[in-house]
């Protein structure tokens, strides 16, 4: 009988099953249970507290757009935040923008990362780039003290439960805000709209709540639940389709799985029923 992991999603009484061949690594940081599964499909496998946080097979669908959405759309982007995302996929992904010199993460877990350099080498290694400062710390703290201003904020986060609770706040969002150079941007993770619509409905108002102008944008991910994903994109000043970069995209040419100017556009373009939800007061 092969091993099995199936991480349950109790919002649609459904579960997702991938069949493991080995359990890499398993053990509890101070703050969460951090796994590493080997999949003869999917190949290695991110888990934290039970939820899939990538796996080898698709992790570039998510960080590709998590990253590339943004940095095609503002002109120069140079110093970028993330919050969350230790495992070092959405760095991964931003340092392909050579213009970009100075990222600063903060992940409250210093054990993701370890795990991640030592098993996930291709997702993480960019993270010992010496454009990256790495501070493990809660996002929390660390936007409402920090004196630094970005042009970019990247939210990469875990689901908004448990750990990840705080970065899906109204303050936290205020202070995100207040973090931003005047044509800054902040990209956010944002659940499924199919399973989790409410947190898609109380995210999208509490960033309406800060940002003058707010967008959605889709991406297909098959581990995630629903495997149909949303990011949030609030912006200050820059339009996510008026203000695509195309001499930038024309000039870099990045050889990407995912992303690229037609799915860019396409992003945008959202069901009714997902309308419904980000609109809803
Ligand atoms: N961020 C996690 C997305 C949430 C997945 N949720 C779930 N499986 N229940 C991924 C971090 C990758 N850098």
């Amino acid at each position: 009988m092969p091993a099995i992991f199936t991480e349950e999603y109790p919002e649609a009484k459904a579960s997702f099953s991938l069949e493991i061949s080995r359990v890499l690594y398993s053990e509890k940081s101070p703050f969460q249970k951090i796994e590493i599964l080997e999949s003869p499909f999917f190949g290695k496998v991110l888990v934290i507290d039970d939820c899939i946080m990538l796996t080898e097979k698709d992790e570039f669908i998510y960080h590709e757009m998590i990253a590339h959405v943004p940095l095609y759309v503002h002109p120069h982007p140079t110093r970028v935040l993330v919050i969350g995302g230790g495992d070092g996929g959405t760095i991964r992904e931003i340092l392909k923008h050579r213009e970009v010199d100075q990222v600063v993460l903060v992940d409250i877990d210093k054990m993701v990362s370890e795990v991640c350099l030592k098993y996930l080498p291709k997702i993480s290694s960019q993270l010992l780039s010496n454009k990256v400062t790495c501070l493990f710390q809660d996002g929390v703290h660390y936007v409402k003290e920090t004196t630094e201003i970005f042009d970019l904020i990247i939210i990469d986060s875990t689901d908004p439960i448990g750990v990840g609770e705080g970065l899906f706040t109204r303050e936290f969002y205020t202070d995100c805000h207040r973090i931003l150079a005047d044509d800054g941007l902040l990209i956010n993770q944002a659940e499924s709209p199919l399973y989790t619509r409410k947190w898609l409905m109380q995210l999208s108002q509490k960033l309406a709540q800060v940002f003058s102008h707010i967008f959605f944008y889709q991406a297909n991910i098959p581990t995630y639940p629903s495997g149909y994903w949303l990011f949030g994109f609030a912006t200050k000043k820059y339009h996510p389709l008026r203000n695509f970069n195309q001499e930038k995209y024309d000039k870099k040419k990045l050889s990407l799985k995912y992303y690229n100017q037609g799915i860019h556009n396409a992003a945008f373009v959202l069901p009714n029923f997902v309308r419904e939800i980000i609109h809803a007061e």
